[in-house]
């Protein structure tokens, strides 16, 4: 491993997180030489199946930039993998070869059984190029096949200024340069499209926001439907969300569709891993990422139903529920499949997006971020700030004046920020709420 003197760990806390490992580009050329390490490993623990790697920071700033391992059926690393390689990242250079061979002892990775094949893509930050080729020496000590697919997307572009899912949920507008008619449909993905959200203008020209929540909300009522019609009382339907979920869904999925909601942690693989304990389950983070699970046990049911006991209608939904299985991506949030399902079901159910936007309305809401995310830990999914001591009290108190007001903070999984998320009845009130939550950020952390 000589190429550790041109990838040296300088002491650096590296996290793979729910993004992988995402921070200012200039402290990831060492963790980038050991994540292709781990790559090549990964696929050899597969039998040589090719594993994917992609260098992006998706919506982060230029100066930032992050790596992300994809499983060979394009699923996110499981947690073990995670940690391990967490730990890989944080060990000093001189104990690196052993911890690897530790490693492939403990995971029976057959190194000398199986050549390990990666694919390789980065997004167009200037960084990304330098980045990619430490990787690439990290697999090559493994005698690797590599195809590398060099440029893939440019999500920095994508999801700052020009359009995309993140610029138009933050700023609650249309992308910039963007000319909104009454009639227009529009849905926005973001730069790695597993990101969806819908908009459109009304009559009385203001923006109407079709995010996350209202996908969840429109895919788990029409689930619940067909579940109901087809008499499957022991098929169970749930919803996960996070606590980013605006205060209405979550009641209109619990008080009208009456259907369990389930709040987790920001991040697509908490809420995929809770999706898992229902026959259905529908998850989605307000942003858009989401997608619909569906349990083997209910497969087994509707392949074993017997057509003849059913009525010629409940036959239709038997169908269509068939249909909408084979049309989700069930390994990972997947922007064009669930604008297939939005489209197919508001089909079906004959809903504009104007019906489909008035299920429930929206609370007012805000997202800011304030800097320095160090003392910030939390608990309760992110809904309850336990250090700096006293800020979740000071929280209380002012959300308390409020009209269905509710606001909390958490650190950022992707940037050095804290983020600040506010809603209440009206829009002055959200902006208001929001903006006394940052002073109070602000306070508690500015002592520390
Ligand atoms: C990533 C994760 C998402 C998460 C988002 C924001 O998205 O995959 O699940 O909602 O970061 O995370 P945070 O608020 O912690 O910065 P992406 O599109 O950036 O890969």
């Amino acid at each position: 491993m000589n190429a550790l003197n041109k990838y040296h760990y300088d002491g650096t806390n590296y996290i793979y997180g729910t993004a992988g490992f995402r921070m200012k580009a200039e402290l990831l050329l060492c963790v980038m030489y050991r994540v292709g390490l781990v790559a090549a490993l990964r696929s050899v623990y597969y039998q040589g199946k090719c594993v994917g790697v992609m260098i992006t920071a998706s919506h982060n700033s230029e100066e930032d930039n992050g790596v992300k391992i994809v499983d060979p059926l394009g699923d996110m690393l499981e947690q073990e993998w995670e940690n391990a390689l967490t730990k890989i990242a944080n060990t000093p250079d001189e104990l690196l070869k052993q911890t690897i061979i530790d490693f492939v002892i403990e995971k029976k990775i057959g190194i000398n059984q199986f050549t390990p094949s990666i694919a390789i893509g980065h997004d167009s930050r200037k960084s990304s190029i330098l980045l990619s080729s430490a990787v690439k020496d990290g697999i090559s000590i493994f005698k690797a096949n590599i195809y590398d697919y060099g440029l893939l997307t440019t999500p920095q572009l994508i999801t700052r200024d020009i359009c995309g899912a993140d610029y138009v949920k933050l700023h609650q507008q249309p992308p910039r340069g963007m000319l909104l008619k009454e009639g227009d449909r529009c849905a926005s993905i973001d730069g790695d499209a597993d990101r969806i959200l819908y908009f459109y203008i009304n009559k009385n020209q203001k923006f109407c926001l079709l995010d996350g929540d209202k996908i969840a909300v429109l895919l788990s009522g029409f689930l619940k439907d067909i579940v109901k019609d087809l008499h499957m009382e022991n098929i169970s339907v749930g919803l996960i969300q996070t606590a980013y979920a605006n205060g209405n869904s979550t009641a209109y999925a619990k008080n009208i569709l009456e259907i369990p909601v389930i709040c987790t942690s920001t991040g697509v693989k908490y809420l995929h891993q809770k999706a898992k304990e229902y026959d259905i389950g529908v998850y989605f983070e307000s942003n858009g990422h989401g997608t619909v699970l569906f349990s083997e046990r209910l497969k087994k049911t509707i392949k074993t139903f017997e057509l003849s006991s059913l009525s010629t209608f409940q036959q239709e939904k038997l169908n269509v529920l068939r249909n909408i299985i084979e049309l989700t991506n069930e390994t990972v949030g997947d922007a064009l499949s669930d604008c297939l399902l939005v489209e197919s079901i508001l089909f079906l159910r004959g809903f504009s997006l104007e019906d489909w936007n008035n299920l429930y309305d929206d609370l007012p809401n805000r997202q800011c971020k304030v800097s320095n995310r160090n003392c910030i830990t939390t608990t309760d999914a992110e809904r309850v700030c336990r250090t700096p001591h006293g800020l979740q009290e000071a929280i209380n108190a002012v959300v308390k004046n409020y009209t269905s007001g509710r606001s909390f903070v958490r650190p950022s999984g992707t940037e050095n920020v804290v983020r600040v998320y506010a809603e209440a009845a009206t829009e002055k009130e959200a902006d208001e709420l929001a903006k006394e939550v940052c002073e109070l950020v602000k306070k508690f952390t500015e002592k520390i």
